[in-house]
C-alpha cells in the first residue's frame, strides 16, 4: 500500500473538545483515513490542550472563527453544546467548508431552518449530521429489509433507548432533545416517511431518577403514513446502556439490537457483559459516519443525513417537548422541504 502524504488528506478543525470532541478527535487521528486534526478550539484551553497532546501539528484556538480563517483548516467538526452552533455552522457555511455537526443541528426548529436556508443560499449540500444510528451496522440491515419489501409492509415499530445515567444538568425536555431526537432520525431513516405526530405518557416514576426528570416516558410517534412507533425512553436505567428495535411487517418480525458479544457458560451459570454506553454500542457507526463525511468532503459531497434531516428531527423534538405538558398528540409543523433536499 502506499503511504497517504499529507497534502491528500483533508486538515479538520474540531470545535470543541468536550466528551464527543475528544472522542472524534482520537478517532480521525488513529482509525479514520484521508484527514488529520489541524486545529482544536475549545473555549477551555487547557481541555483543547489535553485534547491535541500526541496529535502531531494539530494548534490549540479559542475562537471557532480563528479556525475558519486558516490555510491549514479545510473542514470542521462541530461537538460544542447545541446552543453554540448556530453561529459557528453559519460561520462555517459563508467560509464554503464541509461540516459534521453533531446532534442537534440547533436546538430550535426556527434556528434550524435558518441553517437551511443559508445553505440553500449556498446551493450546495455542506453540512452532515451527526446522527451516527444510520451507520450501525443493525439499522442499516434492518433499512435493507424496509427497502425489499419481502416482509411486506412496515407497521408498526417498538423501541427502547436505555441508558444508564444522566450527566448533571441533564433536564427532562432532554430525555426528548437529546435522547429520543436519535429515534425521530432512524423512524424517518427508516420509514422514508416524515414524523406526523408526538404523544408522550408519563405513569410510575423511577425514584433513582433526578429530581427534575420524569424517568421514564413513554412516546407515541406516528409518520405521515400512518406507521406507529413507541419508544420507552429510560435514561437511568442503572444496568448498563441498550437500544433496541423491533420491527413490525405484515409477514414477519425483525429485532435489532439484541446482546451480542461472548456467551459464556462456565461454574454453573452461563451470561455476557452489558454494554456500558454509547461510546461502546455505536464506536463502530461513529467510525463510519466520520469516514463516510471525509469521503464525500473530499468530492465536496456529504456522506450522510443533512441539514433537513437536522430541521425535521429539531421540529419533531419541538413537538415532543410540548407534548411533554400535554396528553394530546402534538403535530409536528415542518416548512416546505427545499428542492436541494429532495434528493
Ligand atoms: C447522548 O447525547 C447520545 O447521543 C446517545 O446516543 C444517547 O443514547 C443518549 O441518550 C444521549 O444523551
Amino acid at each position: 500500500m502506499t503511504e497517504q502524504q499529507p497534502s491528500d488528506r483533508i486538515n479538520v478543525a474540531v470545535i470543541g473538545a468536550g466528551r464527543m470532541g475528544a472522542d472524534h478527535i482520537r478517532r480521525l487521528d488513529t482509525r479514520i483515513s484521508g484527514a488529520r486534526v489541524s486545529a482544536v478550539v475549545d473555549v477551555d484551553e487547557g481541555r483543547a490542550q489535553a485534547a491535541v497532546d500526541g496529535v502531531p501539528g494539530a494548534v490549540c484556538l479559542s475562537d471557532p472563527n480563528d479556525a475558519l480563517a486558516r490555510s491549514d483548516v479545510d473542514a470542521v467538526l462541530v461537538a460544542t453544546p447545541g446552543f453554540l452552533h448556530e453561529d459557528i455552522l453559519l460561520a462555517a457555511l459563508e467560509a464554503d467548508m464541509p461540516v459534521l455537526c453533531e446532534k442537534p443541528l440547533t436546538q430550535e426548529p426556527e434556528s434550524s431552518w435558518r441553517i437551511v436556508q443559508a445553505e440553500e443560499k449556498l446551493g450546495r449540500k455542506r453540512i452532515q449530521v451527526g446522527f451516527m444510528r444510520r451507520f450501525d451496522a443493525e439499522y442499516a440491515a434492518l433499512g435493507d429489509v424496509f427497502a425489499a419489501g419481502d416482509l411486506g409492509a412496515p407497521l408498526m415499530l417498538h423501541c427502547a433507548h436505555r441508558n444508564p445515567t444522566t450527566p448533571p444538568g441533564f433536564t427532562n425536555e432532554m430525555l426528548i432533545t437529546d435522547s429520543v431526537v436519535h429515534e425521530f432520525d432512524v423512524i424517518r431513516y427508516l420509514t422514508g416517511e416524515e414524523i406526523a405526530s408526538v404523544r408522550i405518557r408519563t405513569g410510575r416514576r423511577n425514584s433513582f431518577a433526578p429530581a427534575q426528570q420524569h424517568d421514564p416516558q413513554h412516546v407515541l410517534i406516528e409518520t405521515t403514513g400512518g406507521l406507529l412507533a413507541d419508544v420507552e425512553i429510560f435514561v437511568n436505567a442503572d444496568f448498563g446502556y441498550q437500544v433496541t428495535t423491533q420491527a413490525v411487517f405484515e409477514r414477519g418480525i425483525v429485532d435489532i439490537g439484541r446482546e451480542r458479544g461472548l456467551q459464556t457458560a462456565a461454574s454453573g451459570r452461563w451470561g455476557g457483559v452489558v454494554t456500558p454506553g454509547f461510546e461502546e454500542r455505536f464506536g463502530d457507526a461513529y467510525d463510519a459516519e466520520v469516514q463516510s463525511w471525509v469521503d464525500a468532503a473530499a468530492r465536496g459531497e456529504i456522506g450522510g443525513p443533512s441539514a433537513w434531516d437536522g430541521y425535521a428531527t429539531a421540529a419533531c423534538c419541538a413537538a415532543g417537548v410540548r407534548a411533554q405538558q400535554s396528553s394530546e398528540a402534538v403535530r409536528v409543523e415542518l416548512n416546505p422541504k427545499p428542492e436541494m433536499y429532495q434528493s
